[in-house]
């Protein structure tokens, strides 16, 4: 704590701002123990030199190009390709043509400054089938992104699945092979890569790809199964990113950084004031039992064992250790979240629902919540006390309109990741340990069960022709990214 105090004074920050620092310094203090090496904000609005800006996309959401090279099908091909489970009938069949216009997307990551791009892998191109030998074309997409990207002095942050998951596959997640397949497949990816490629991300969103597919199947494969089920399906997302830390250690050079992006529940306490702050703490802890939880701590908490009771998992010996894999890094996808309060209930914490008037962005679950990124690393900075932090993720998808001169003028977008930013400024000038951060996205894109009508880039693209334009968005974060100072 003495650190930070030395240095927040030093700075000559203002009575109000020094208090906030202080105070909410304490708790996460020992946190920042271990990360002295971190610089330190010059101000009270500026990031540490050094932070890492960058953007992010996923394989389906913009590669296209799904029957070239030998790629494999995927779930997504086969949901999206179902009538009924995607807005308008949409695919990722062609999407922003990435898998052809890539030297384009480079250039538009150039032309922003930013030190960083997050992409992900398609399984289904290096394995067409999920597991076996490896399909040589799909790997030379991959080192032809890299290297470019490298040409370019922009770091590569590889995910290495996003979702897309091979159809051949038995059973998908159900199954859990396919835990083992996944742990091939990223131990390949990351010896093929690592000597260009430093961060490597195992799984994007487990409770996307195994809840939001399975139980309440608005996701690819479009299950409802019971619960019992649901418990071992999260199981094995869980594992496969253990078997995955596990794999890309064995095959990576020295030196190489896993970690994985995932969304866990997130709270904003309703007042911030000692017992808010530690119920919604608590909250982000159990809500997120059956993933984040389970991976920061290698071990189920009794509550969600006993809360499932004969549903839940069937946990092999050594699973829980490999689960909870000490990472080098932990990033988190932070768009919305919850305020929580204090109670009295055995729990300790009630979630209190949106209001009917609560700010949305253009998706209806996208309610406007700039303070979750401050308490989001705060809470689990405090609870897991991760080596670094990255926002693999954060973003809105907002009603844009072309205008006359053919740009998108999303002040609205705007407004959304100033705040946002405003409160990952307050994390860094704390002392919490975020290193870097990632919008969502770098062009609009495939939108999931949404397909084009909910869009997220920073750039607009013409989906009948491919072009991409900046919109007012690209050109605020290119001068945040080029003063590392709020905009
Ligand atoms: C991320 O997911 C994804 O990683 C990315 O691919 C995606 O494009 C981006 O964000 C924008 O959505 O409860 O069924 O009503 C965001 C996480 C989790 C989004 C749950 C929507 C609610 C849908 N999401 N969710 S539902």
């Amino acid at each position: 704590m003495s650190g930070i105090n030395r240095r927040e004074l030093g700075l000559g920050l203002g009575a109000a701002a020094l208090g906030t620092a202080l105070g909410a310094a304490m708790p996460a203090a020992s946190a920042n123990a271990q990360a002295s090496a971190r610089a330190m904000p010059k101000d009270a609005l500026s990031f540490p030199s050094g932070f890492l800006w960058g953007c992010a996309t996923a394989s389906y959401q913009i590669e296209g190009a799904v029957k070239e090279d030998g790629r494999g099908l995927t779930n997504w091909d086969v949901f999206s390709h179902t009538p009924g489970k995607v807005a308008n009938g949409d695919t990722g069949d062609v999407a922003c043509d990435s898998y052809h216009r890539y030297p384009e997307d480079i250039a538009l990551l150039k032309a922003l400054g930013v030190k960083a791009y997050r992409f992900s892998v398609a399984w289904s191109r290096i394995f067409p089938e999920g597991r076996g030998r490896p399909n040589a074309k799909g790997i030379d997409y991959y080192d032809r992104l890299v290297d470019g990207l490298i040409a370019a002095g922009i770091a590569p942050h590889v995910t290495l699945f996003h979702w897309d998951l091979p159809h051949a596959l038995p059973g998908g997640w159900q199954n859990r092979d396919t835990a083992y397949a996944f742990a091939d497949y990223a131990g390949t990816m990351a010896g093929h890569l690592s000597d260009r490629v430093r961060h490597f991300m195992t799984v994007n969103e487990l409770r996307c790809f195994t809840d939001l597919g399975y139980m309440t199947g608005g996701k690819a494969p479009g299950l409802k199964l019971p619960m019992r089920q649901v418990n071992q399906i999260r199981h094995h997302g869980v594992l496969a990113h253990g078997l995955g830390v596990q794999a890309v250690r064995a095959h990576a050079r020295a030196g190489t950084l896993v970690g994985l992006a995932d969304n866990p529940a997130l709270f904003v306490p309703a007042i911030e004031s000692a017992g808010h702050i530690e119920a919604a703490k608590k909250a982000v802890r159990a809500e997120n039992a059956m993933f984040l939880t389970a991976i920061m701590e290698g071990t189920y908490l009794d509550s969600y064992l006993t809360a499932q009771g004969r549903d839940a998992p069937l946990v092999k010996d050594r699973d829980m250790a490999l689960i909870g894999s000490p990472l080098d890094f932990l990033s988190i996808n932070v768009y919305t979240g919850n305020s929580v309060r204090a109670d009295g209930s055995p729990k300790g914490y009630e979630i209190l629902a949106h209001r009917p008037q609560s700010p949305r962005m253009s998706s209806p679950w996208l309610y406007v919540t700039p303070e979750i990124l401050y308490w989001g690393i705060r809470a689990v900075s405090e609870l897991w006390r991760p080596k670094s932090l990255f926002i693999s993720e954060n973003g809105c998808s907002a009603d844009d309109v072309v205008a006359a001169d053919g740009k998108v003028y999303d002040a609205d977008r705007v407004m959304y990741l100033r705040n946002y930013i405003t409160h990952m400024q307050r994390a860094a000038r704390e002392g919490y340990p975020v290193d870097g951060y990632f919008i969502w996205s770098l062009m609009d894109n495939f939108e999931w069960e949404d397909g084009y009508t909910k869009l997220f880039g920073i750039h607009h693209v013409d989906f009948r022709t491919g072009k991409r334009t900046p919109k007012l968005s690209a050109d605020w974060y290119r001068e945040l990214v080029r003063t590392n100072r709020l905009v």
